[in-house]
């Protein structure tokens, strides 16, 4: 595996720090999660489908993983966790800022325990005013940009079902681990890696401050909905549906869509193969027609041109549409409900949509690995149960049996 060797000292919980390490347990990092014990990670009780199991929402999170239980405001456990420090390559943590110090375990005191310590934390902001806040994933959608760009104009800010805050930031700092344990092949030396959520949630809303400087620069912008009819404010609108890119799309109408939530379709008018879209739909006559036949002339005309393709999405259900535009090559996309993905062949046989089995809930499904390495390839294995691996890992420590029943007992485990 890519990370083999690599022990991760696993001090994460909810969302955003667990989502982080089990990427690096997928590519074959050790990872010791620590909790506490008796309570362990909050999200092993929140959301419970079926009682005393762990939840969806900590098994989807925690696969690969070992668990281990230290109270680490306990003295003794505290040297439990010392011993962690100095065996492990990363410490990975996304309290509320100050927890680990207030545990009394500073950037300072983690060097002096093991210098080649990598400490890698999420954080709600970035250093300035608003550091010591606690964030939660919609608090950050809010604050990096996503929700004042998203949903239509007529309506509030809107969050979106992607956890671009908390799984999204732990995808940031995975990258920030990996660049850093690189690094520490030539200088031989630890660092602290921050991944703020309110700037991976921005690095994710690049294309909205690109368009607030394009707005700034020529009060409007031809691809969104506002051009023509309506009008543009100081800050970049919600879109609605509109493509942030170039290519002009909107999601429409497709067969069954009276009683069907999701018999829609993403349709892009890309400007190469605009002459097939209107031999599909019908409109040959636009595709040389001066009004029509250039993405220019089309752009005052977009909703008119949107409403006449989805009288033709319209007469076909989603698949078919999709099954029809790809043979020429007109990108488009079926809304897919959660059900029709859980019950995807295709994603099963990549991987990206795995049944694991689990001791106390049985048979679920999760979502495997999305980033595929040809050498290193990924086998999901169940969430630990809670200190789990509480033995094992203290053995590996030089513990003796003895040594951990008098830790059990006086409650530092
Ligand atoms: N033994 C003893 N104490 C432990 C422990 C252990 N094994 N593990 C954790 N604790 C203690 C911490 O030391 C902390 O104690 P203090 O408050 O006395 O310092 C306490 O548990 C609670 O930690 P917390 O403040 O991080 O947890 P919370 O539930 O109050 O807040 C959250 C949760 C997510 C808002 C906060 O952790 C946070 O802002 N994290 C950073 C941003 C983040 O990751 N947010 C996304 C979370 S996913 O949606």
């Amino acid at each position: 595996k890519a990370l083999d060797g690599v022990r991760i000292l696993d001090f994460t919980h909810v969302q955003s720090g667990p989502t982080c390490t089990q990427l690096l347990a997928w590519f074959g990092a050790d990872v010791i999660k620590v909790e506490r014990a008796g309570a362990g990670d909050i999200t092993r009780e929140q959301l419970r489908d079926i009682p005393d199991a762990d939840s969806l929402y900590f098994t989807m999170l925690n696969h690969n993983k070992r668990s281990v239980t230290i109270d680490t405001k306990n003295p003794e456990g505290k040297l439990v966790l010392e011993a962690l420090i100095q065996k492990c390559d990363v410490l990975v943590e996304n309290f509320a800022p100050g927890a680990l110090e207030r545990m009394g375990f500073s950037w300072e005191r983690i060097q002096e325990l093991n210098p080649r310590m990598i400490v890698a934390s999420v954080k709600g902001f970035g250093p300035g005013p608003y550091e010591d806040c606690k964030v939660y994933e919609n608090v950050a959608q809010c604050v990096g940009g996503a929700a004042s760009t998203t949903g239509f104009d007529d309506g509030p800010p809107v969050v979106t079902g992607a956890q671009i805050g908390d799984s999204g930031t732990g995808l940031h700092l995975a990258l920030g681990i990996v660049t850093a344990l690189y690094q520490r092949t030539m200088t031989g030396r630890g660092q602290k890696v921050l991944a703020a959520m309110q700037d991976g949630v921005l690095n994710l809303c690049r294309v909205k401050l690109r368009d607030q400087q394009r707005l700034e620069r020529t009060g409007v912008m031809k691809e969104y909905p506002q051009y023509p009819n309506g009008t543009f404010g100081e800050a970049v609108p919600r879109a609605g549906n509109a493509s942030g890119g170039g290519q002009p799309g909107w999601i429409l109408k497709c067969k069954g869509w009276e009683h069907d939530p999701n018999a829609y379709i993403y349709f892009i008018t890309q400007a190469p193969v605009w002459a097939k879209i209107c031999n599909v739909i019908g409109r040959e006559e636009w595709a040389t027609d001066p009004q029509y036949a250039t993405p220019n002339a089309r752009l005052p005309r977009l909703q008119e041109i949107f409403a006449e393709i989805e009288r033709w999405t319209m007469t076909k259900t989603k698949f078919e549409a999709m099954e029809i535009l790809n043979r020429y090559d007109i990108p488009c996309g079926p809304i897919l409900s959660m059900k029709e993905i859980a019950q995807d062949e295709s994603l099963r046989r990549t991987g990206t949509i795995v049944e694991v089995d689990h001791p106390v809930r049985g048979k679920y499904l999760t979502v495997g690995n999305p980033i595929k390495l040809s050498d290193s390839p990924t086998q999901v294995t169940r969430s630990p149960l809670l200190g789990e691996h509480t033995d094992e890992v203290m053995a590996e420590l030089g513990y003796s049996s003895a040594q951990i029943e008098a830790l059990r007992a006086c409650g530092a485990i």
